[in-house]
C-alpha cells in the first residue's frame, strides 16, 4: 500500500520534520505493508490545493494550516483569533492533541467536505516580520500585510486598520522584496527557511499567538482501511504529538540563532504586557466575526477552548 502525505512546507520545515518520522514509524510499524511518499510545498501546486486533492483521494493525507483551510471549514480558524492560546505551551500541546469539543466539532465538520481530522499540533509562536515597527494597532494603519487567504486572518489585521493582501506562500519574498507590501506573520523557522529576513527589518513577538496545522485525511479511504491500520495510524498520530512539540521548539530556537548571525542589525521586539492588552482589546469583534462565520458549533467550541485554555471572560 502507498498512502501519499502532502506538505504545505519545504524540506526542512516543522512540517518536513514530522511527516518524515511519520513515514518512518508507519513504515516500521507495519512491517512494509505500507510505504508513505511525501509530497513536499510546491510539487502539487498551492496549499489550498492539497486539501481539495485530498477530497479527490488524490493524497490520501495532508497538512491543512488553519489558516489555509479557514476560507472551506470555518470552524478551523478558532485559533487564528489573537490571544486565545495559553501562556503554557505544553497545555496548548495537549488541548491540541486531545480536547473532546475540539475533535467533534472540527471532525464533524471535515466529514462535510469527504475529509477526516487526524490531528492538531503547533509550529511556533507567530512573529510578524516587517519593515517598519509595529507596537500599537494604530501602526497597522495603512501597512500592507500579506495575510494567508482566510475571513479570521484578513479580519484579525483589517480591524487594527491594516490593508490587507492574501497571497500563496510562494509569492511573499518577492512581493517583500518588490515593496508590494510592508510585512508578514510566521513562526521563526518559515522566516529562515523562506528568507522573509533577508528582506525584512523587524521581528516582533505580539504574544500567545501560535501557528497551528492539522493533519486531514480521505475520509473514505480512511473508512476504508483495515483495523488494524485505522489503530497503526491513531497511536502514530498520537506518539507524534510530543515528538514534533520538542522539534519545533529546537527548530524555531536554532533558526532564530542563525537569523541573528545573517542578520545583525535585525530589530528584535516583543510586546510588553500593557502593548499586548491594547491589541487584545481588538479580540471582541474578531471573536464576534469567528461566531458568525462558524455558527452555534463555532460558539461551542470557542468557549470550551476558553475554557481549556484557563481564559477569563
Ligand atoms: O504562511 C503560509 O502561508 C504558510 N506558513 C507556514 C509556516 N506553513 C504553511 C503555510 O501555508
Amino acid at each position: 500500500l502507498v498512502w501519499r502525505f502532502g506538505l504545505e512546507e519545504i524540506d526542512g520545515s516543522v512540517q518536513d520534520i514530522y511527516a518524515k518520522e511519520f513515514k518512518r514509524r508507519i513504515e516500521e510499524k507495519s512491517a512494509g505493508q505500507v510505504t508513505v511518499d511525501i509530497y513536499s510545498y510546491g510539487t502539487l501546486g498551492e496549499s489550498e490545493d492539497l486539501t481539495t486533492l485530498t477530497s479527490l483521494g488524490t493524497l490520501q493525507m495532508t497538512h491543512a494550516s488553519v489558516g489555509i483551510i479557514g476560507s472551506l471549514v470555518p470552524e478551523m480558524q478558532v485559533f487564528n483569533i489573537p490571544y486565545i492560546f495559553s501562556q503554557d505551551d505544553k497545555l496548548n500541546q495537549s488541548v491540541l492533541t486531545n480536547n473532546t469539543t475540539l475533535y467533534e466539532v472540527v471532525g464533524n465538520a471535515l466529514i462535510d467536505q469527504d475529509l477526516r481530522l487526524m490531528t492538531f499540533y503547533l509550529e511556533g509562536d507567530m512573529v510578524w516580520s516587517t519593515n517598519t515597527e509595529i507596537v500599537k494597532p494604530d501602526d497597522f494603519k495603512g501597512f500592507r500585510m500579506r495575510v494567508m487567504n482566510s475571513p479570521l486572518v484578513i479580519e484579525s489585521f483589517s480591524v487594527y486598520g491594516a490593508d490587507t493582501i492574501p497571497l500563496p506562500y510562494s509569492q511573499v519574498y518577492g512581493a517583500l522584496q518588490a515593496n508590494i507590501i510592508d510585512g508578514q506573520s510566521n513562526p521563526v523557522f518559515s522566516i529562515e527557511e523562506m528568507k522573509f529576513y533577508e528582506v525584512t527589518e523587524y521581528m516582533i513577538w505580539p504574544g500567545k499567538q501560535k501557528f497551528t496545522t492539522s493533519v486531514i485525511a480521505n475520509q473514505a479511504w480512511y473508512l476504508s482501511l483495515s483495523a488494524e491500520h485505522k489503530v497503526l495510524l491513531r497511536d502514530t498520530f498520537e506518539e507524534m504529538s510530543d515528538f514534533i512539540f520538542e522539534k519545533q521548539q529546537a527548530l524555531n530556537k536554532a533558526q532564530l540563532t542563525k537569523i541573528k548571525e545573517f542578520k545583525p542589525n535585525m530589530t528584535f521586539i516583543t510586546l510588553t504586557r500593557a502593548q499586548q492588552n491594547a491589541f487584545r482589546k481588538f479580540s471582541v469583534p474578531i471573536r464576534e466575526r469567528y461566531v458568525e462565520l462558524a455558527g452555534q458549533p463555532g460558539e461551542r467550541l470557542l468557549k470550551a477552548l476558553d475554557e481549556a485554555f484557563g481564559n477569563k471572560k
